[in-house]
């Protein structure tokens, strides 16, 4: 079929639609389905939400898990990339500290790359990888003016483990906000080949800019509201709830509909059950916070909100999704300002569209890797068969 024969089975109702479900490629790392939501690499998400971070980027660059063996040796090739220069630092005094800190993550990011790019694909994508809990960490040590006495980088620890002692935060249970922000990596590092983020971080890097161009580019995608900054909006709109009382929280639901506002953590574009991801998400919450009361507001939510949003036959999926839970976790291990939550979102993205890449570039195609991304346009009022 040439490109042509392709061109002839869009129609108009095609352009102009943001590429909603025209067929562009293959993605070897993730697929959705409605029933079972993300897969990586054919493992339905809830089969892997107890493997270590570590492991689930093992699957996704090498599209197997590791066995003991290779989980442990993949674990040292991490520590082995971990090093973070110091100039990083430097250029985070110099930022602005009421910036968004996606912005940091992005500036973060292109920072680690002018520094370390080696070209190699896989080199530079596991390298970002290893470097994302020290970067995270000192975004939030640097944006909130907590730059004195920073601990030293234990880059023999896990990845999460080194973030939550760089963040060291007074008076939090580091053992619980090491399980609560694992489960949650695990759980978002991808998300199929065409969300916007992803399919940004794979067009930039088709024109054979770098990992980390790509990925920061990819990380400014993930900002906007309706992409990666849901997860903000989420737990905002929990706290906005302020009541776990089923009646009230109906009648919260109903207001916000009747003001044409979004009912937060519910809906999905793709799914037609409750996201696997939540369901998750609550386990985790009935294990460590059950009485906690974000928690019970979303328990709540989750029993009325579909309720509710049900009565309006448009709605595809009234269940809930997979923001409804994270931001309340987060909350409840110290993780209190929602600002930050999308750098999570995108620390995790880092592995599944680092993996995309590296698949793109030396893998697709017999290794030739896809072409230069140029989806085609038409002058306005063109016809669909005029060929530039
Ligand atoms: N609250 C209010 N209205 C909703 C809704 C919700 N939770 N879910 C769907 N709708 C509305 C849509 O806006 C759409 O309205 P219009 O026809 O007026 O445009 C209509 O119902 C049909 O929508 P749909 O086909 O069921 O779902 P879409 O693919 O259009 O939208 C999503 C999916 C996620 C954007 C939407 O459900 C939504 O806005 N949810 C609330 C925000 C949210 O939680 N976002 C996080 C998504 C997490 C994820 O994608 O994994």
């Amino acid at each position: 079929m040439t490109n042509e024969d392709v061109l002839c089975e869009v129609t108009e109702n095609h352009l102009n639609t943001g590429l909603r479900g025209i067929p562009v490629g293959t993605c070897k790392t993730s697929f959705v389905t409605p029933t079972e939501g993300v897969h990586y690499c054919g493992y339905p998400i809830r089969e892997l939400v107890d493997f270590s971070p570590e492991d689930i980027i093992y699957l996704l660059f090498n599209k197997e898990l590791p066995t003991p063996e290779q989980s442990a040796e993949f674990k040292s090739e991490l520590t082995a990339r971990a090093n973070v220069p110091s100039g990083l630092e430097n250029v985070f005094a110099s930022l602005p500290k009421n910036g968004h800190p996606m912005d940091w993550l992005s500036v973060g990011i292109h920072t680690l790359g002018m520094y370390d790019t080696t070209g190699n694909w896989m080199d530079d994508a596991l390298n970002l990888v290893a470097r994302m809990p020290r970067l995270m960490g000192l975004i939030y040590r640097y944006r909130e003016g907590r730059e004195a006495n920073i601990p030293n980088d234990d880059t023999s620890k896990s990845l999460v483990e080194r973030f939550v002692d760089t963040l060291d935060l007074p008076n939090v249970n580091k053992e619980k906000m090491t399980r609560v922000v694992s489960t949650y990596l695990v759980l978002h590092m991808d998300h199929g080949g065409g969300n916007l983020s992803t399919f940004t971080g794979k067009s930039i890097a088709s024109g054979k800019a770098t990992v980390y161009s790509a990925i920061a580019g990819a990380m400014n995608a993930l900002s906007g509201p309706l992409h990666g900054r849901a997860n903000q909006s989420c737990l905002e709109f929990v706290l906005k709830v302020g009541t776990s009382e089923e009646d009230e929280v109906e009648k919260f639901v109903r207001n916000e509909l009747s003001e044409g506002r979004p009912v937060f953590g519910f809906g999905h574009a793709v799914l037609s059950v409750e996201d696997p991801r939540a369901t998750a998400q609550f386990e985790l919450g009935e294990k460590i916070c059950p009485d906690d009361e974000n928690f019970k507001i979303i328990k709540a939510l989750r029993k009325v909100a579909p309720k509710v949003l049900s009565e309006n036959k448009k709605i595809r999926n009234p269940n809930a999704n997979v923001d409804i839970a994270s931001g309340a976790l987060l909350y409840h291990v110290g993780l209190e300002d929602p600002t930050y939550y999308t750098t999570f979102f995108g620390w995790a993205r880092v592995a599944g569209i680092g993996a995309q890449i590296v698949d793109e570039r030396v893998n697709m195609r017999s290794g030739k890797g896809v072409p230069i991304y140029r989806p085609k346009y038409f002058p306005e009022g063109q016809n669909l068969r005029h060929i530039e």
